[in-house]
């Protein structure tokens, strides 16, 4: 008689072999800022088998899984030794984030899990759930990982069971193995989501940009990607949060919009990546786009490319909260390549490439938003009368001559 343990054993290491070591190819065309990929970079599926199965067949005799994982999403990313590293947000079948680092020799591809996740410490008030951890390369020396600690809002009343509390949790490392956890951000703001830390001191203080809001879900009044000073971040304290980059009407961040990675220095500027959240019959969108600020005072926006720059597409738009895309992980390499680590609907993550000449080049010569549709049509005639010396000999459909017409 067939063994069900070692024939389903048997099936699944074989998939799971040929899933975590599958090359990834670029996807032609694109649209010459970036090259999006064929395959996601991880999925459930990544997660090791030994985190999932009692590899015991005579406690485990059907082969069954025990612990399921439902989502690898949401991953903050660093070089560390020549490798390009994700933490990445697992979640659980039972709703539970924590962190797992996967790692790849190329960026691209074959990303596998390490050993076993990462064992966060917690405060004195511990976390229910944690997730979308910024991992940043302070010139202090220390790797910070800043993440979202939620728990159950004391104010709720009895019987709500969904009132949450989000809050900035700090821990730093020095190889993302063991990790020291610091005490949670304070700051004005009700709640706090999406805080990154900038990589360099700022007039001999820490920097972080925030996401001051209301409530659990809502930005509210002070929406935007707000910025603060603390001096230590032992004891993290932000007293005056200013917002640099606001919410706005008819745009893709007109709901709210958060800091992704940690920005990027060129010498143009700082590079930074954000999600923008807008509302529609359909739910919430959240895609991506980019600014510049000033080297010198990165609070500035110096400049900024009107709509989105990523937006969930294809398979990308379904999955667990979907037409979602969120980025909190990037990764330069010396030569300039840009490895832009985004997730798509909450469920599984992607990698696109790029460089960070093409960047600049995308966040200084692409249109702002005009805020109105009789601007964007201005900016379209402009550039195809621009391009008019440039379609010499290709013949233009025109509108049609309306003399006479009626
Ligand atoms: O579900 C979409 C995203 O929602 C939250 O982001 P924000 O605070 O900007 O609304 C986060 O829970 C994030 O993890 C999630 O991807």
């Amino acid at each position: 008689m067939e063994n069900p343990f070692q024939k389903r054993q048997q099936a699944l290491e074989q998939f799971h072999a040929a899933l975590i070591t599958k090359k990834n190819e670029k996807l032609p065309l694109g649209n010459g800022i970036y090259d999006r990929y064929k395959n996601p970079v991880l999925t459930n599926q990544h997660a090791p088998i030994a985190w999932r199965y009692d590899l015991n067949p005579k406690t485990n005799p059907y082969f069954m899984e025990r612990i399921g994982v439902n989502a690898t999403f949401n991953a903050g990313a660093i070089k560390l030794h020549g490798k390009y590293l994700l933490v990445v947000r697992v979640e659980g079948n039972d709703r539970k984030s924590f962190f797992a680092v996967a790692e790849s020799p190329n960026g691209i591809d074959n990303f596998q899990f390490w050993e076993k996740p990462i064992t966060m410490p917690e405060t004195q008030d511990p976390d229910i759930n944690v997730y979308d951890m910024r991992v940043v390369q302070h010139e202090d020396g220390w790797i910070y990982g800043l993440f979202c600690t939620e728990r159950k809002d004391p104010a709720a009343q009895p019987g709500d069971e969904s009132s949450a509390v989000a809050q900035c949790g700090i821990a730093r490392t020095r190889d993302l193995v063991s990790w020291e956890r610091l005490p949670d951000l304070r700051s004005t703001s009700a709640q706090q989501r999406n805080v990154v830390l900038h990589p360099e001191f700022i007039n001999g203080k820490y920097a972080l940009y925030t996401r001051p809001q209301d409530s659990f879900i809502e930005a509210g009044s002070r929406g935007g990607i707000g910025w603060g000073l603390t001096d230590s971040m032992e004891n993290a304290v932000v007293d005056e949060e200013f917002i640099v980059d606001p919410k706005a009407y008819h745009t893709v961040y007109e709901v709210k919009n958060g800091q992704g990675p940690a920005p990027i220095k060129t010498e143009k500027g700082w590079l930074h990546l954000a999600h923008g959240v807008r509302n529609t019959a359909a739910g919430l969108r959240y895609v991506l786009y980019m600014f510049l600020s000033d080297l010198d005072d990165p609070s500035k926006v110096i400049a900024k490319p009107g709509g989105y720059f990523i937006a969930p597409e294809g398979e990308e738009r379904v999955g667990d909260v979907s037409n979602v895309a969120f980025a909190n992980g990037w990764i330069v390499d010396e030569d300039g390549t840009v490895f832009i680590y985004y997730a798509s609907s909450d469920t599984r993550m992607h990698v696109a490439t790029s460089t960070v000449n093409q960047l600049l080049d995308y966040v200084l010569n692409t249109p702002a938003d005009g805020l109105r549709s009789a601007a964007s049509v201005e900016q379209i005639n402009l550039l195809a009368e621009k391009n008019k010396a440039y379609i010499k000999g290709k013949k233009q459909v025109m509108a049609p001559e309306l003399n006479g017409a009626n």
